[in-house]
């Protein structure tokens, strides 16, 4: 039942937090709705958004006492596969000229990275990511290579435009006078990181990126250390929102520093958002970025710049989501 009450206390939290100052906190000394208490639990999953089937499926791996790895890819396979996840793998809004193009990357606990970026027609670009991971010398791969290596694989070439996202590309293209618009009020993309009953770190993260980017447009989502970035020694973060941003400031390397250097996750991550929103206070003001992040010993923190950032959270046998702390407060 402690995690009914962790629950509660989760709940009562929100209703205490009062500016930037957690009354919680202050009285008790436990910490905030972003963020866990001191001690943490193994193991633990937790992803962008309300990817709450995405937790569930890594769930299985963990609660099996599986690897994070294993737990990661299946989390991220989920809403590669969803028709109605606009903004990742299949069903993801095209690019500007009606092109779905496609980036991912994985890490593993002994630090090995697998990365796909502009690929095309592959429903599944994390499990692409996993096999360069394993089974080339080089980190990632991108466009029509990264495509041939796929299909080399047995990874079978699909039509991932769907009938839904042609009709808004259609609708977009009418009202945009087909400028490269980013926009900035859907986001979906998948970070997901995990830590096992072992203390395997491991994280991915998968994206069909902005919708109507230009063509060739890559973000932060493949890039190690800027959409996600694992090291088991530490932990392990993920990243969502304008990825122009996120690159700028390598976002998810600059977090696991953080932590390294002892901060608890969700200080990690207020503390890459406020070098965000300090560094360039226009864009900051006008986009949404948002990090996840776990440590080894099971503790979890999350922090965007806007209101409005959830997150998914498997421990303890609970699914839960939260709405992180921000910068700019409602
Ligand atoms: C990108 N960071 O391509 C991704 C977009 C995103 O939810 O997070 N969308 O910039």
């Amino acid at each position: 039942m402690k995690s009914r009450r962790a629950f509660l206390e989760n709940a009562l939290l929100g209703a205490l937090t009062v500016g930037t100052l957690d009354l919680w906190e202050i009285i008790t000394g436990r910490a905030g709705h972003s963020m866990s208490p001191p001690k943490g639990r193994l193991p633990l999953v937790i992803a962008t958004w309300d990817n709450r089937k995405a937790t569930d499926a890594a769930w299985q791996v963990l609660s099996k006492g599986g690897r994070a790895l294993d737990a990661v890819e299946a989390g991220a396979r989920i809403p590669e596969a969803d028709p109605l996840d606009t903004s990742v793998g299949y069903g993801g809004f095209p690019d500007r000229d009606g092109n779905v193009t496609l980036d991912a990357c994985i890490m593993d606990e002994f630090g090995n990275a697998g990365s796909v970026a502009f690929l095309q027609h592959i429903m599944h670009p994390i499990s692409v990511a996993r096999r360069i991971l394993e089974k080339t010398p080089h980190v990632m791969l991108v466009g029509d290579g990264a495509l041939e290596f796929a299909l080399s694989e047995g990874f079978k070439k699909e039509n991932l435009l769907t009938e839904t996202a042609r009709l808004a590309w259609e609708q977009w293209k009418l009202k945009s006078e087909y400028k490269p618009v980013i926009n900035s009020e859907r986001h979906d993309t998948i970070g997901i990181v995990a830590v096992d009953a072992q203390q395997r770190v491991s994280g991915a993260c998968t994206t069909s990126g902005m919708a109507f980017k230009m063509h060739g447009r890559v973000g932060d989502s493949p890039v190690i250390g800027a959409g996600m970035f694992s090291d088991n020694e530490v932990g392990a973060a993920a990243a969502t929102g304008l990825g122009e941003m996120v690159l700028k400031t390598l976002g998810c390397f600059l977090l696991v520093e953080e932590m390294r250097r002892g901060k608890h996750p969700m200080r990690a991550a207020e503390a890459v958002v406020r070098r965000l929103a300090q560094k360039y206070p226009k864009e900051a003001r006008e986009n949404q970025v948002g990090y996840v992040a776990i440590d080894k010993k099971g503790r979890y923190g999350a922090y965007s710049l806007q209101p409005g950032f959830n997150f998914a959270l498997y421990q303890q046998d609970e699914n839960l989501v939260f709405e992180a702390d921000s910068y700019f407060k409602k």
